[in-house]
């Protein structure tokens, strides 16, 4: 039994030291010291021997036992110091390798636009104004001469949330004029841009919510020869020196005399194209001279003050300018799309 003993410390030695991972370890502890292992299977034959080589033969056992499990614990920590070792070669990070560059997306070019539009005023000394979207009637419409009969104001049109049609979605960016003379005293020069909401059905040419820049000048002595002047002058920033206007007359609700102004079609020089539908002009935005009852509803009175507005579309804007043909592209934000600019 001594030599069988012996011949397992042995073996046992020499199976631990060719151990490569602690699995394996875990595998030869039970296999040599396991309730079923080796060692059990030599000490069940401890009947056979006499009473004084009992106890002699246990402590050899005893001996044998500690001794493999010091074996099996160095190799242990041999074998995991090894592993870690091997793992932090493996997950080693260099510095010097150059980074991953993350993917930078660009300004809408709807937006790009309206900050053109934005630098244009701001060097003529607008204040850029923000409001909200929210309103009341009030400042949608009755402040602006628009009165309960318009069309404008019809459930059909505008996007109501009270069953008495006092509050609802701004259908244009002209409340926060309003807000802006009844907190301000003239001069006043502002410049409105914003989202705006209408009943509309969705197509080529249509959303139901759209951007608009509207722009207000108020002052002493305010005419329509300043109107005219300013506006060919921005005219002349967006779409180059030379070009060539027209001011039609029209009729808006808050403005009297009312006009829209068309620019002479660049693609064809007003000889009538594709660009301009034949008509050899493009219409670009309305304004006229604030109604004097929209300025006396804000507390300015019209006998000493005058001024001008105007108001333009900015999606037909950018459309004009990037040759953008349906408008749900603008609002569809497809990457495919939006690259282009
Ligand atoms: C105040 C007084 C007057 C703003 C104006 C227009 C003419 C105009 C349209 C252009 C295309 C709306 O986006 S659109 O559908 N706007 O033609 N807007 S004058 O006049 C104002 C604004 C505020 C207090």
């Amino acid at each position: 039994m001594r030599e069988l003993m012996q011949a397992l410390r042995e073996a046992a030695g020499k199976a631990i030291l060719e151990a490569e991972d602690v699995d394996k370890l875990e595998e030869l502890r039970i296999k040599y010291l396991g309730k079923k292992g080796e060692m059990t299977a030599i000490l069940r034959q401890m009947g056979k021997l006499s009473a004084e080589e009992r106890p002699v033969m246990g402590q050899l056992a005893n001996q044998v036992r500690a001794e493999i499990e010091g074996l099996l614990e160095e190799r242990r920590r041999a074998v995991s110091e090894a592993m870690l070792e091997k793992k932090l070669e493996r997950e080693a990070l260099d510095v010097t390798l150059p980074g991953e560059k993350p993917h930078l997306g660009h300004k809408h070019p709807m937006y790009n636009v309206l900050d053109q539009i934005k630098d244009i005023f701001i060097g003529m000394g607008f204040e850029i104004l923000d409001g909200p979207e929210v309103e009341l009637a009030a400042y949608n419409f009755d402040k602006l001469n628009i009165d309960e009969g318009h069309p404008s104001r019809d459930w059909t049109d505008t996007f109501y949330f009270t069953e008495d049609s006092q509050i609802l979605l701004r259908t244009q960016t002209s409340p926060m004029q309003i807000h802006a003379m009844e907190t301000r005293q003239p001069p006043i020069r502002v410049l409105a841009p914003g989202r705006v909401y209408r009943k509309d059905e969705v197509d080529a040419t249509h959303s139901p919510m759209f951007h608009q820049i509207e722009g207000l000048v108020v002052d002493k002595g305010v005419t329509m020869a300043d109107l005219k002047a300013t506006l060919n002058l921005v005219v002349e920033k967006i779409y180059g020196k030379g070009t060539v206007t027209r001011f039609r007359p029209h009729h808006f609700p808050f403005t009297e005399p009312s006009c829209e102004l068309d620019i002479q079609c660049h693609k064809c020089g007003g000889k009538g194209c594709p660009t301009c539908k034949g008509e050899g002009w493009i219409e670009i935005l309305g304004a006229g001279m604030v109604h004097p009852k929209v300025l006396s509803g804000c507390g300015i009175d019209p006998d000493v003050y005058s001024g001008w507005a105007f108001g333009m579309g900015l999606e037909r804007l950018a459309m004009g300018e990037y040759k953008i043909t349906d408008l749900r592209l603008i609002f569809e934000n497809d990457v495919r799309f939006l690259e282009q600019f």
